[in-house]
Order: C-alpha cells, then sequence, then structure tokens
C-alpha cells in the first residue's frame, strides 16, 4: 500500500494533473536502453503526445511517429542528435525542434533525460516547411508578459506560419502570475522545470511543484500564481497558427 492511495494526480475532462508518483514506464517502438513515460496523448484527447524519455548508457531514440513533428528539451544528462553528416551535442536545457519526415537520431552515451512533444505537422499552401532548430534554451532572449517584468517567456520556435506549434518557458519571480484567467481554443502540454505554486485549472486549484505535468485541454480556463522563495518555471506546449476549422 503507498501512501495509503493518495496522489496529487487528477484527471478531469478537461485537463490532467499527472505527478511523479503516479507515473508509469513502458516501451516506446524503436528506442533503445531507454523507457518512456507518456504523459499527455490522443487517448486523452489531446491533438500532441508529451513523454518523458529516461535514457540510460548507450541509448537510442525511436523514429518520431509519421509525419510528426518532434520537439525535444533536455533535462539532465547529453543526447547527441543527429541529422544527415551533422552531429548536434544537446546539453541540459538544450533543445532541438526537428521537422516533421526529418530523418535523424538520438543518442546518449550515458544516463539522460528528456521532455518530448510530438505533433502531426499541418503543412500551409504556398507556406515553406519549417527549418531544424538546435539552441540553448537559457541563450534564448525572454520577454515579459503584459509589461511584467516578474513574468518572463522565452519562445522556443520562431512564431512563424510555418510551425504550427509553440514551446514556451515561463519564468515567474516569487508571488508573480498569469495576469487573467486565460482560456482559449489551444491546448496545452506542460512540464513543472523549477519552483512551483498553485495552478487553477477551470473551477480546481492544485499544488505544483517541479516535475509535475498538465495537460490543458482547449477552453480548460488557467491561471497560475507562483510560490516559495527562488523563481518558478514551466515548459509549455501550445498548438498556433492553424485555423480552428482545419
Ligand atoms: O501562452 C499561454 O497560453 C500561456 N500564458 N498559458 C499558460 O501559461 N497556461
Ligand atoms: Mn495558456
Amino acid at each position: 500500500m503507498q501512501h495509503l492511495g493518495f496522489t496529487r494526480t487528477s484527471v478531469k475532462p478537461d485537463h490532467a494533473l499527472l505527478t511523479p508518483d503516479s507515473f508509469i514506464r513502458a516501451p516506446l517502438p524503436g528506442f533503445v536502453n531507454a523507457t518512456c513515460i507518456v504523459h499527455i496523448s490522443p487517448a486523452m484527447g489531446a491533438a500532441f503526445t508529451q513523454y518523458t524519455v529516461e535514457a540510460s548508457a548507450d541509448s537510442s531514440f525511436g523514429a518520431a511517429f509519421e509525419h510528426c513533428s518532434r520537439f525535444v528539451f533536455v533535462l539532465e544528462g547529453e543526447m547527441t542528435l543527429t541529422v544527415g553528416k551533422k552531429k548536434y551535442v544537446l546539453k541540459s536545457l538544450h533543445y532541438a525542434f526537428v521537422p516533421a519526415n526529418t530523418k535523424h537520431s538520438i543518442t546518449s552515451q550515458k544516463s539522460a533525460k528528456a521532455c518530448v512533444f510530438e505533433k502531426p505537422y499541418f503543412e500551409l499552401p504556398d507556406t515553406p516547411l519549417p527549418e531544424l532548430i538546435v539552441a540553448d534554451s537559457r541563450k534564448v532572449k525572454s520577454a515579459p508578459i503584459n509589461n511584467d517584468p516578474a513574468l518572463q517567456c522565452r519562445m522556443l520556435i520562431p512564431e512563424h506560419p510555418s510551425c504550427d506549434f509553440m514551446v514556451n518557458t515561463m519564468t515567474f519571480d516569487p508571488g508573480a502570475s498569469l495576469h487573467l484567467v486565460e482560456t482559449h481554443v489551444m491546448e496545452h502540454g506542460l512540464l513543472m522545470l523549477q519552483g512551483g505554486g498553485i495552478y487553477k485549472l477551470n473551477e480546481h486549484w492544485y499544488p505544483v511543484q517541479k516535475n509535475d505535468v498538465i495537460y490543458m485541454a482547449p477552453y480548460c480556463p488557467q491561471w497560475f500564481g507562483a510560490l516559495g522563495t527562488g523563481k518558478s518555471e514551466y515548459l509549455l506546449y501550445k498548438d498556433w497558427s492553424r485555423h480552428p476549422l482545419e
């Protein structure tokens, strides 16, 4: 019996809080010496997938799902992305956006951990396909949200019609909060990177902390207020720049 059946994990029709005590590890096709935790998927109603890859020594990823763009954010250790003849070393807090149908491999020599988002790519006519992006998230310039310097956003994928989703980091000083209860057509996948606070999802209020995952369905009212003495930060996926009738 574990914790007398207690968990902060809560799955509701329009949102889910998934906490590490309830994570289940399972293999995904093609992954070698790596286990995956699928947090968010179409099985939950999402149009994307968010999973954690826990890699041990000499690991390699399986291929991205067909016609899916893949975004990989390294949380621990070091991974190597190979595209054609080019190799990119992804250290902790570095990331890669790999456009759909790009043949690539991702390997690690030692243990490493990454957060991955995958989404079927929705191409627009007369719009070029997106390009590979490899960067250090800490080197991406942040900008305040709603002129509030205590709430900083880094856009890790450029806001361009080629890209049909965004991944941002949102960093809150202690006491900072979203300035409204957002309610929007876009859905979110979220990973807490540091700190914590209170997430309001629809009518529910949840204490959240590092390593928690949240799914927010379209139109789920959402608000976050940061608590504690240090910064709070999360990694945030949202679909972007496509007509809702597509
Ligand atoms: O950009 C966003 O939609 C973001 N501010 N949402 C969120 O943090 N829940
Ligand atoms: Mn939002």
